[in-house]
């Protein structure tokens, strides 16, 4: 069963804990939050698919742990989503309501309330293993985001081989202030507790004060952060120094650079595990805590998953240390497929079942993993999140006073890369950060517009995105 630690039986037998969820200001014990999500999968049983909107709270718990009960697919909806991105899923993913939380406009969709106080005890049957679990959106170099779907067995397999690779109990307590609409937040914390039974403590938002509190407060032992989370810790050495006592500090969805591993060691004693992986196959390389713990290194492959390095022509590359291949990963954690996009799915997850991450990696001989980049300089990182630079192009293209746009992301010491627009027009940068911001998500606006006569081209006419990212 996915969410083992919900079993109804053996709640009922009395394996209950006080804290499976601490969330929003609001904590729920095992059988509650078993019985209000049991009412919630009574009120949505049957429907195709429904949308969440991804707020860090109980409700939003609820509605999850609901619809994985009653076997209904869910569509995680980032809080802050533009109008034209909100559009977009709706549409592309056919929610038919919006289940819990509300946004500002529903765009005429159905609402069904989740009732925190409401209870059931009827004992649904598990849906199978190979069905939808979620659908979640991701973006792509080009074009709007695109619906990936994951199956139940993937994130179970998933959960099993990070927990075998983290000596993940229920002995531990679980704590992160990570978006619930991405795999990081949502996949491994939330459905990974669940999983293993282990009590969850979401701390709002991933700051250094607050982390250091939850370890205070409610014991936490395994910290999950992307790499911006760690970079602040280390900045905040009464922070970090309050993390010794916790057992293990997990980084991931971007590189760990390697003076923010040195720091976290300096002031917490802890070596962080550093793990890589994405939406569509989840994660599939990690240290483990009974590993080598390598600065700028992302370790082995997690149980029954297979890796290959290859040049150009699909050759494989040496395992060295220094040649660089294309990654690709194989095994039971992979997506099903990109939602009504069968060739953008076919472009990555070939006839043999390898997922052609993007990424460029070296592996050396003993099999650990370095990853060096991506192939496209238009899939930009910023504080974990992966940002379409063609997603935000399109939506400033949008505005009347831009005329062309290029969007790159360029280093930054905080967020790993910054997301940097040039455009030739006459609006004004603060407006088009704004406008971003209402038709995309916050995150991804441009941190800086640069207003230009001209964009460097080749003699193609394609932009020269290299020189503008330096
Ligand atoms: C941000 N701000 C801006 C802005 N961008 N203001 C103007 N223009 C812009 N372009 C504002 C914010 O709204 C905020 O305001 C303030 O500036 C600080 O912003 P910030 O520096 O971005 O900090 P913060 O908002 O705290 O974000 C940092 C972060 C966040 C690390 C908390 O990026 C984050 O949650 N990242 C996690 C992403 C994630 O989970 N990825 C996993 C993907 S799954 P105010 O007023 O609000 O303070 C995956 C698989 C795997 O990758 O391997 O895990
Ligand atoms: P996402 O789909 O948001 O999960 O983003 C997946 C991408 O994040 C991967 O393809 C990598 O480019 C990047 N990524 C995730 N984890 C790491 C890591 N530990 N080191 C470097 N890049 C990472």
């Amino acid at each position: 069963m996915l969410l083992a630690s919900l079993n109804p039986a053996t709640v009922a037998a009395g394996a209950d804990i006080p804290n499976a969820v601490s969330v929003g200001g609001t904590t729920l014990s095992r059988s509650d939050l078993l019985g209000a999500a049991t009412s919630v999968a009574e009120r949505v049983g049957g429907a195709g698919r429904v949308a969440v909107l991804a707020t860090p709270t109980a409700s939003t718990v609820l509605a999850i742990t609901g619809c994985l009960i009653a076997g209904v697919p869910f569509v995680p909806i980032p809080p802050d989503v533009g109008v034209a991105e909100r559009a977009h899923i709706l549409t592309d993913s056919g929610a038919q309501g919006w289940l819990g939380e509300l946004p500002d406009d529903p765009a005429g969709l159905p609402h069904v309330p989740v009732r925190l106080h409401a209870r059931s005890w009827h004992r649904y049957a598990e849906p199978h293993p190979a069905s939808a679990a979620y659908i979640m959106y991701t973006s792509g170099t080009t074009g709007a985001p695109k619906g990936v779907q994951t199956s139940r067995r993937a994130i179970a397999a998933d959960i099993d081989a990070l927990a075998a690779a983290w000596q993940w109990t229920p002995d531990d307590v679980l704590v992160h202030g990570l978006p619930m609409f991405h795999v990081h937040g949502l996949v491994l914390g939330l459905l990974g507790s669940l999983r293993i039974g282990n009590p969850f403590v979401h701390t709002g938002k991933p700051t250094p004060q607050l982390y250091a509190q939850a370890r205070a407060e409610h014991g936490g032992t395994l910290f999950f952060g992307v790499p911006t989370v760690w970079s602040r810790v280390v900045a905040d050495p009464d922070s970090a120094r309050a993390l010794s006592s916790a057992r293990l500090l997990v980084s991931g969805s971007a590189a760990l650079p390697v003076p923010v591993f040195d720091g976290l060691r300096a002031l917490t004693g802890h070596a962080p595990v550093e793990r890589y992986g994405s939406t569509e196959s989840l994660i599939t390389l990690s240290t483990r805590v009974d590993g080598e713990r390598r600065p700028g290194w992302v370790g082995l492959p997690v149980r029954d998953v297979q890796t290959r390095l290859v040049d150009e022509t699909g050759a494989p590359v040496p395992h060295d240390g220094e040649t660089l291949g294309q990654l690709h990963v194989q095994g039971p954690t992979l997506f099903d497929k990109y939602l009504n996009r069968p060739e953008a799915t076919a472009e990555v997850l070939d006839a043999d079942g390898w997922y052609h991450t993007g990424d460029v990696a070296v592996i050396d001989q003993s099999g650990m993993h370095r990853i060096v980049g991506r192939e496209s300089v238009d899939l930009i990182k910023s504080g974990g999140y992966r940002i379409g630079a063609g997603e935000i192009e399109t939506a400033l293209l949008g505005h009347p006073g831009v005329r062309e746009a290029a969007v790159v992301g360029v280093p930054d010491d905080d967020l790993g890369q910054r997301i940097v627009a040039y455009v030739v027009g006459d609006a004004e940068p603060e407006e088009l950060i704004a406008f971003v911001g209402q038709q995309l998500s916050a995150h991804k606006r441009p941190r800086e517009v640069r207003i230009v006569d001209s964009l460097p081209r080749n003699a193609m006419g394609k932009v020269l995105k290299k020189e503008l990212m330096r």
